[in-house]
């Protein structure tokens, strides 16, 4: 059954110009783009899509990291998108993550690591509804 997932190309791989590249990468792997925008989103907006990691101590550099420079947010949709897009992705640490992912091939840091992708169900319910209206999603 077809699923949907929500991805963002993060401020580093867009700054280093690597979004159509993703993309790419993206629809060879038999995604369809349901929806997708650009623009760049402030730290507040950044610590509600975050809020999970709140307490981390990571939280004030990935926060300020997000909100650095502009980003690519997308819906998708294929077969299994949830597990299937974190595969893709690789490890969140591109230092281990396999060859062929987008992480091994783009990222640079744990944090700068180029793309995000929902890790589960409710959470890919939640970051969908955060970022996009139900008009942009037809
Ligand atoms: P994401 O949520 O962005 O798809 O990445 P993920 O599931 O692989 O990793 P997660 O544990 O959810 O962490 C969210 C993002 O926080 C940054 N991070 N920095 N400095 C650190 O130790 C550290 N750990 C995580 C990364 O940008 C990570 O993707
Ligand atoms: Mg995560």
């Amino acid at each position: 059954m077809s699923q949907r997932t929500f991805s963002i190309i993060k401020p580093d791989a867009v700054r280093k110009g690597f979004t159509g590249a993703i993309l790419a990468e993206i629809e060879k792997a038999g995604f369809q783009i349901v929806s997708i925008k650009k623009q760049s989103i402030s730290k507040k907006e950044a610590e509600g899509f975050y809020a999970v990691h709140s307490a981390r101590p990571f939280f004030d550099s990935l926060t300020t990291f997000m909100s650095s420079g502009p980003i690519v947010l997308m819906v998708l949709e294929k077969e299994n998108a949830i597990a299937d897009l974190r595969n893709l992705m690789g490890a969140t640490n591109p230092a281990n993550a396999e060859e062929g992912t987008i992480r091994k091939k783009f990222a640079g840091s744990i944090e700068e690591n180029a793309i995000h992708g929902s890790d589960a169900p409710e959470t890919a319910a939640f970051e969908i509804g955060y970022w996009f209206a139900g008009h942009e999603l037809v």
